[in-house]
Order: structure tokens, then sequence, then C-alpha cells
């Protein structure tokens, strides 16, 4: 495995390359165009002086996230191919740039949901959490409202402004969007990209739905291992495979990670690892890293994609707020830096006690 941090780009993250070079054993970074918009074409301009600016600092783009994908896609309207035709370009500039990993998620409205965004925890460290009895007593558009005084004036990725005032529109265009039409949807999108896939040797990497179950009736489908099994054999070319999320997958308890991990060998393209602290089945919070802050073992997860022979990027995912850092919520320097250190920790303990042998 590679160790990775994710990077918003100059200008949109609080955190420098130069800070993130400095993290122990972290060799790249997971970048995007944050200022792109869903559907837009990504010039090779662009992603060529991307990838100066983050070679320069000592590191290498390990991969993207993401490369969004437009409504269009997702409800399946007739416009769609425009769309298509223009990820797939993309695609190709990203293959000419000697880039091959794209991450991409196929939630419908919603990003990702949580409804606290610096919730206090007892060592006075703030994080992201959940309430599905908060999501059940307000309205989608109220969402937004509710947590955006929380996220330190940065524009959360999924979240931006000029979106959340079209949700109602939105919901709208994904009234008759069910699971089967979603499913139907991405099987129409990834046959159409993975001719490019293959010539540039990229990698696909579809970041499950967070919370891993439906919000606001809306329909979710990357959820649990038979659906990821069904979106692989439906398409199945070694490039469409999965982002193994822990943190969004460990929304639902009823998933085993470390079993899905082993399930899902040769498919795993990239690891975002992290824990969550569950309160009652219903409310979480991102605890740290470590395996005694929250509910799973992050070592048998590591351990998983040891014996899977994991090659691809890691890297830590959402941290805490600690030591009074003011920085995109979950996207800090300090509690990722903590986040890497642990799983290369873990990961070299795992490494030697093998060696032993
Ligand atoms: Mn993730």
């Amino acid at each position: 495995m590679e160790m990775t941090m994710r990077w918003y780009g100059t200008g949109f993250d609080t955190v420098t390359l130069k800070q993130i070079r400095q993290v122990p054993g972290v060799t790249g970074v997971i970048t995007t165009l944050y200022d792109t918009t869903p559907g837009e074409l990504w010039s090779q301009e662009r992603i060529h002086a991307l990838k100066e600016e983050v070679e320069a600092a000592g590191l290498h783009i390990a991969g993207i996230e993401s490369v969004n994908i437009h409504d269009a896609i997702k409800v399946g309207t007739p416009d769609r191919d425009k769309y298509i035709d223009n990820y797939i370009e993309t695609l190709r500039n990203l293959g000419k740039e000697d880039i091959h990993l794209v991450c991409y998620n196929f939630m419908p409205v919603f990003d990702w949901t949580r409804t606290e965004l610096a919730r206090k925890r007892a060592d006075g460290s703030t994080v992201l959490a959940y309430s599905q009895k908060t999501i059940d007593s307000i309205k989608p558009e109220e969402m937004f409202d509710s947590i955006k005084d929380d996220a330190n004036g940065v524009v959360l990725p999924g979240w931006e402004p000029e979106r959340m005032a079209k949700i109602k529109d939105l919901f709208e265009m994904y009234k008759d969007v069910d699971d089967e039409k979603l499913f139907e949807n991405l099987k129409y999108f990834l046959e159409r990209i993975m001719p490019v896939c293959n010539e540039y040797d990229i990698k696909m990497a579809i970041h499950p739905d967070d919370p891993a179950w439906p919000v606001f009736g809306l329909p979710r489908i990357i959820i649990n291992l038979p659906n990821i099994q069904r979106m692989m054999s439906m398409v199945d070319d070694p490039h469409n495979g999965v982002t193994f999320c822990s943190g969004s997958y460990g929304t639902n308890l009823e998933n085993n990670l470390p079993e899905m991990i082993r399930a899902l060998k040769g498919r795993i393209h990239f690891a975002h690892v992290r824990n969550l602290k569950f309160n009652s089945p219903d409310d979480f919070e991102e605890s740290a890293h470590l395996s005694a802050d929250g509910s799973f073992d992050l070592y048998e997860i590591m351990r998983a994609l040891y014996d899977i022979g994991f090659d691809g990027p890691i890297r830590p995912d959402h941290g805490r707020m600690i030591w009074d850092e003011v920085a995109m919520p979950g996207y800090g320097l300090y509690d990722r830096a903590l986040g890497a250190t642990y799983l290369n920790g873990l990961w070299e303990a795992i490494v030697k006690s093998h060696a032993a042998k």
C-alpha cells in the first residue's frame, strides 16, 4: 500500500503540500480540481499544472478524488451522453498525465450526510456526527442550514451553496429514480467509460454511499457486499472497482468490514481507513483512528488489506479537530497526520510479524 493524504488544492485547503510531505511515510496526495463542476471537462493543461505543483513539493498524485458525476448521468436524462462524453475526455486527459486512479460516487443529491460537523467530545476535540433522529425530524432543505455555521467558512465537497439552493429541484429530478433505475444508470455509465479506462489503465473506484442506507427517501445502492458484487459483475472489468471506505460501510453495523475486504480481493483500488464510535445503532461520531477510541478494530481492517495483497493508495479519512486547528471539518492536518502514523505503525507490525514466521 501507499500512504497518502487528501489535498483540496492551493486556495481551497488549509493544509499545505509541505505539511503533508512532512508526515512520515506519506508519499502521495489524493487531489482534485476543486473549482470544477460535475459534468465539466478537465483540460490536460490544468491537470498537468496540478501535477507539477504536487511534484515540486516532493509528492505525487496517487489518484483523483473525485471526478464527480453529473446528475443527468445518475438520473439517466436524455442529455446524459454529453456529460459522459466529457467524463471520457477527462479520463483520457488524466491518463495522458499518467494518473491511473479515479474515485467517484453515485449518490443522489447529497454526497454524504452528517447532522453535526462539530460535536464536542469529552477531550474537547470536535468531530462530525450523525443522528438518525435528527434526520427524521428535519426536511432535506433544512439540512444545509443546520450544518453550514459549523463549516469554518469553507465550502464542503458536495455541499456547495449553489447546489443546496436547488435542493427542491434536485429532489424533483430524482423522484422516479429507485434502486433498480440507479443500478441501470450506473451500468450505462460504466459500460461507456470502460474502453477509455482500459486504454489508459485507469482504475475506477466507486465510493460507498454515506451513510449506507437510504436518507430522506433517496435510493442508495453502494451500501453492502451483495450490491457491490452486483455492481462489479454487471460490468465485469478489473478497472471497475471500489474505494473501500471503512467509515462509510461501517455506518451500517451489519457490514463486517474485514470480511468485506477479503471478499473484494483484487477489486479494491483505493482505501479510506478510519474509525467510528457508535453511541447507539442510529447515532455515531467520527472518533480518532485508534481502535480503542471507536467501534471498529483497525488492526483487523489493516490485516485484511494486507492479506489480500492490497497495493493501492490508502489514506486516513476524516480526522477530529484538535489542538485548536481551524480547517474544513474532517480535513485538518493534525488528526489525519496522527491517523496516517497509526495506520503506518499497524502496517509495519503486520508486515514484520509475517516476515518473522
Ligand atoms: Mn471515505
